[in-house]
């Protein structure tokens, strides 16, 4: 939205401080926002969504301490990230079906490489691609990824749809968080001595995108093994 020099710029709060499409915003030693970085691989990413959600559509998962995240909750690729009352874990299946999560498809390995790459971490070969849906209003608490068996890898994260402003943390859990807007197309990438800090989403404000309407759809990319 606020690419489009129509839009009023009441409707978007970062209209004067949007930085430019395509470029690169380092927000740590390890960490980059790639602002724009998607949007070429939209019109493969978008259908490929789709036939994702079909096979394993979003749910409300229960945290262990007994919450429903406000967030829906899909996957792809090899193993998928799950929680319930026992804990959080990867696994080859969807619980929900009993099958296998869908296979992650190219466009979307190939962003995630090419947004590792970009960020200076050569060879990531993600196995687990998390995928989440925010309707207004929902929120991801600050966390630590931390479920991966190794955290040599980085993590590449992918907006699309309205706008979040994405909280960035330091490693305790009461450390001040940089508040970076994320928009349609942006890519953020951490790993190395990043890869571990706290963050989480704002609760998402009221928004309609023309391609996605009122939701936010995040993926992010992982290996998990
Ligand atoms: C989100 N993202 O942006 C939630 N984790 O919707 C995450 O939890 C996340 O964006 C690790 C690295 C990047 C992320
Ligand atoms: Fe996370």
């Amino acid at each position: 939205m606020r690419r489009n020099e129509d839009t009023p710029a009441t409707l978007d709060l970062f209209a004067d401080d949007a930085p430019p499409l395509s470029s690169t915003e380092q927000i740590g030693p390890c960490s980059f926002v790639l602002h724009g970085f998607a949007l070429p691989l939209i019109d493969r990413l978008l259908p490929a969504l789709e036939s994702i959600l079909q096979r394993a559509p979003f749910r409300h998962m229960v945290t262990p301490g007994g919450y429903t995240m406000s967030v829906g909750l899909s996957s792809c690729g090899q193993f998928g990230w799950t929680t319930d009352r026992s804990g959080y874990q990867y696994t080859p299946t969807d619980p929900q079906t009993g099958q296998p999560w869908p296979e992650m498809p190219l466009a979307m390995r190939e962003l995630a490489q090419a947004a590792a790459d970009a960020a200076g971490f050569a060879d990531f070969n993600p196995d687990a691609c998390l995928i989440n849906r925010y309707i207004p209003g929902a929120k991801m608490s600050l966390h630590q990824d931390k479920d991966e068996h190794s955290y040599q890898w980085p993590v590449v994260s992918v907006s699309l749809g309205i706008a979040a402003v994405f909280l960035f943390g330091g490693h305790s859990r009461s450390d001040k968080s940089q508040r970076i807007p994320l928009f349609h197309g942006d890519v953020v990438v951490w790993g190395g001595e990043d890869r571990l800090r706290f963050h989480g989403v704002m609760p998402i404000k009221q928004a309609v995108h023309p391609l996605l309407g009122e939701q936010r759809i995040n993926f992010t990319f992982r290996k998990a093994r």
